[in-house]
C-alpha cells in the first residue's frame, strides 16, 4: 500500500517553486512516501515565503524576534544544548570500498548505511512538513556552479539555507530538464535530535547527502560541509578542479594593482576575519575586498588557478567579533540575521562574550537561563554563529559573481599553534608547498564537538571534510601543481604563536596586512627574505611594522625557529604520515627528507 500523496503546504502561492525535471520529482516522491509527511511545501525562496515562514517559526518559538531598532529583521534561535557543532564522530564516507573513504574518515559500506538509514527516516516526518529547496552553489554563469535540492523537516534550515545559498528559481533555471543532469541530493530530518541517532553521510557516488537527528549549522546546512566540501572534492578530483575549505581575499595596492589570495585554515581559526581585514592607518590607500570566507573551488585557466566562492552568505563564529576586531562583520550582522546561540539581553538585543562595550548587567544565555556578569557559565556559546548575506558586507569584491572566478597570485595555509610554527614563511614550490598544507596542525576549536586546545593533524584544514581517501587528495594538489605554468606561491601563517606568559605574540586581526603586505611583496618580487631550513623566512626589516606598538624582541621571537621544536615537528610529520598507512605520496615523503636534510646543512 503506498501513503495518500501528501497535501501541498501553504496552499496560498506560497512556495510555488516546483521542479519540473522529473528525476527531481520521483525523488522526492520517493523521500516523502518513506518519511510520510503532512504537507510538501516547495521552497522558492521569495520575500513572501521568508515572511510566512518567519512569521511560523516566531509562533513555535524555533525563532526569537529581537529588538527591530536595534537588530532590524533579525532573529535568535537556541538549538538543543546537546546539539550546538559539527559532530566529526557521526560523518561518514559511504563507498563501496573502505580504501575510497580512505584513513581519516569514517566508513561504512553503502548499502548498510542505506539501509539504516531508511530505518531512522521511515515516518519521521509524520505531522511535519517537508520542505523541498532547490539551491545553486556557485555564481549563475559559472562553469564550476553545482545545483543541490535538500529535503527537510527543519524550518530554521529553510530560512538559513536563503542566506547561505542561491535558492529557488535560479537553480531550477540552471538544472533544466534533462533526466541526466548533474545535481545533489539531500536528505535532512531533525527526528528526536538524539546524538544516538546523529549520523551525517556522504554517498559520494551517488552524489547524495543523508543526515539526521542534528538541527545545526554544518550537520543540516547539506550545501556547506557536505555537498561544497565533501560531495565537492570528491568530484573536483573525478572532474579536475579543487575544492577547498579557503577565505578568499582581494587586496589592492595605492597604485591600483589588485591580487587575490586564497587561505586555508581550519574551523574557528581566523578565516571570516582575515577576509574581512581592515588594513591599519599606516597602510594608507590599500584596499582588502572579500570574495568569499570558507569555501574556495578553483579551476585551471591559462596555466594559473581561479577560484570562486560557492556560497551567498556567511555562517560565521560570533564571539571574539567586535568592531575592534572585525568592523565589517559587525556591519554585516547589524540587520537581516540570525543568530544561533547567542545571550539575549534585557531589551531584546544579542549579546556575547568579546562584543564592544561592558556586558550587561543581566541577560538570558544561550540555554535561556538566567545570566550576570558572576555567573560561572559563558553567556553565548562558544561556538554561536551569525547567518548572515554576503550582501551585508560593505567591503564584498565586485567581481564575486564572476563566473571564471578571481586568479589566485597566493595559498596561505595556517593553523593555530601556541609554539613552533612562524608568524609567516614561504614554500620553495608548489610540492614544497603542498607539503606544508598536508602537514598543518592546529589546535582544536569549539567548531567540532569533542577536546578544545589539542594539537591535531589536519592538512589544508581539510582533515573532516575531505570526501575520499586522504592520499590521492594529496595527489590531486601535486597532480594540480604540474598543470599549472603559473602556479600560486604558498605560505604557511600562524597568527596563534604565544610567549612564555601564555600572551599572544602577535597583534593580528587588522594587524595581519603586515603579513598580507609581505606576501603580495614575495609575489611582486620585491619582498626580502632569508633562506631557512622550512622556507623564505622575513627578517624582521622585511615586514612594514611602522607604527605597531611591538616589543622587537617579541618580533624576534614569532619570526624565529627553534631547531629543537623543529626536531620535534618533523618527527610528528613522520608520525602522521606513517598513522596514514602507505596513502601519502612519495613526493611528500622527499619533501620532509629535505627539510630535515637542510636542518642539518
Ligand atoms: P569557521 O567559520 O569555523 O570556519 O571559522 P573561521 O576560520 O572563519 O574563524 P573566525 O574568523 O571566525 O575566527 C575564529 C576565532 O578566532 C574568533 O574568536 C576570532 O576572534 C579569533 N581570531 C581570528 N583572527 C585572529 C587573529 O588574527 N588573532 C587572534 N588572536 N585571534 C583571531
Ligand atoms: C566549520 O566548522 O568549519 C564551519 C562551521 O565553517 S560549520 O558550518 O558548522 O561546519
Ligand atoms: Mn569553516
Amino acid at each position: 500500500m503506498t501513503n495518500p500523496a501528501p497535501a501541498i503546504f501553504p496552499p496560498s502561492g506560497i512556495g510555488d517553486a516546483t521542479p519540473t525535471n522529473q528525476a527531481v520529482l520521483d525523488w522526492v516522491h520517493d523521500i516523502a512516501a518513506l518519511t510520510e509527511p503532512e504537507n510538501i511545501f516547495w521552497c522558492d525562496g521569495s520575500e513572501r515565503e521568508n515572511e510566512f515562514l518567519i512569521a511560523e517559526s516566531l509562533n513555535q518559538n524555533v525563532l526569537i524576534k529581537l529588538n527591530q531598532q536595534k537588530v532590524p529583521r533579525s532573529y535568535l534561535h537556541r538549538s538543543n544544548p546537546n546539539d550546538v557543532a559539527r559532530v566529526e564522530q557521526c560523518t561518514f564516507v559511504c563507498t563501496p570500498t573502505k580504501e575510497e573513504a580512505g584513513p581519516t574518515n569514517n566508513w561504512s559500506e553503502p548499502s548498510e548505511m542505506y539501509a539504516k538509514l531508511r530505518g531512522l527516516l521511515k515516518g519521521a516526518m509524520r505531522g511535519r512538513t517537508l520542505f523541498v529547496i532547490p539551491y545553486m552553489m556557485g555564481p549563475s554563469d559559472s562553469p564550476l556552479t553545482k545545483v543541490g535540492f535538500e529535503i527537510t523537516d527543519s524550518k530554521y534550515v529553510v530560512l538559513n539555507m536563503r542566506i547561505m545559498t542561491r535558492m529557488g528559481e535560479i537553480a531550477l533555471k540552471r538544472l533544466g530538464n534533462d533526466p541526466n543532469a548533474e545535481w545533489n541530493r539531500g536528505v535532512h530530518s531533525l527526528l528526536d535530535i538524539n546524538p544516538e541517532r546523529r549520523f551525517i553521510c556522504h554517498f559520494p557516488q551517488d552524489n547524495t547527502i543523508i543526515s539526521v537527528g542534528s538541527g545545526y549549522g554544518g550537520n543540516v546546512l547539506l550545501s556547506k560541509k557536505c555537498l561544497a566540501l565533501r560531495i565537492g572534492s570528491y568530484l573536483a578530483r573525478t572532474q579536475g578542479w579543487m575544492a577547498e575549505h579557503m577565505l578568499i581575499l582581494g587586496v589592492e595596492s595605492p597604485e591600483g594593482r589588485k591580487h587575490y589570495v586564497a587561505a586555508a585554515f581550519p574551523s574557528a581559526c581566523g578565516k571570516t576575519n582575515f577576509a574581512m581585514l581592515i588594513p591599519p592607518a599606516h597602510f594608507k590607500g590599500w584596499k582588502v575586498t572579500t570574495v568569499g570566507d570558507d569555501i574556495g573551488w578553483m579551476q585551471i585557466r591559462d596555466g594559473r588557478l581561479y577560484a570562486v566562492n560557492p556560497e551567498n552568505g556567511y555562517f560565521g563564529v560570533v564571539p571574539g567579533t567586535s568592531y575592534k576586531s572585525n568592523p565589517n562583520a559587525m556591519k554585516s550582522i547589524a540587520h537581516d540575521t540570525i543568530y544561533t546561540n547567542v545571550a539575549l539581553t534585557d531589551d531584546d538585543d544579542v549579546w556575547w562574550e568579546g562584543k564592544d562595550g561592558p556586558a550587561p548587567s543581566h541577560a538570558v544565555d544561550w540555554r535561556g537561563n538566567d545570566w550576570t556578569p558572576e555567573s560561572k557559565e559563558k553567556a553565548a556559546h562558544p561556538n554561536s554563529r551569525f547567518t548572515t548575506p554576503m550582501r551585508n558586507n560593505p567591503k564584498l569584491d565586485s567581481d564575486v559573481e564572476k563566473g571564471d572566478g578571481v586568479p589566485i597570485s597566493a595559498i596561505i595555509f595556517g593553523g593555530r599553534r601556541s609554539d613552533t610554527v612562524p608568524l609567516v614563511y614561504q614554500a620553495f614550490d608548489w610540492n614544497h608547498g603542498v607539503y606544508l598544507g598536508a602537514t598543518m596542525a592546529s589546535e582544536t576549536t569549539a567548531a567540532a564537538t569533542g577536546a578544545v586546545g589539542k594539537v591535531r593533524r589536519d592538512p589544508m584544514a581539510m582533515l573532516p571534510f575531505c570526501g575520499y581517501n586522504i592520499g590521492q587528495y594529496f595527489q590531486h594538489w601535486l597532480d594540480i601543481g604540474k598543470r599549472l605554468s603559473s602556479p600560486p606561491l604558498i605560505f604557511n601563517v600562524n597568527w596563534f604563536r604565544k610567549g612564555v606568559k601564555g600572551q599572544f605574540l602577535w597583534p593580528g586581526f587588522g594587524e595581519n596586512m603586515r603579513v598580507l603586505k609581505w606576501i603580495i611583496d614575495r609575489c611582486e618580487g620585491t619582498g626580502g627574505a632569508l633562506k631557512s631550513p622550512i622556507g623564505w623566512l622575513p627578517s624582521p626589516h622585511d615586514l612594514d611594522l611602522a607604527e605597531l606598538d611591538i616589543d622587537h624582541k617579541c618580533v624576534a621571537e614569532i619570526l624565529g625557529i627553534d631547531h629543537e621544536e623543529w626536531a620535534k615537528e618533523l618527527a610528528e610529520h613522520k608520525i602522521f604520515f606513517d598513522s596514514l598507512g602507505g596513502v601519502v605520496p612519495k613526493q611528500l615523503l622527499d619533501q620532509r627528507e629535505r627539510v630535515a636534510a637542510r636542518f642539518k646543512e
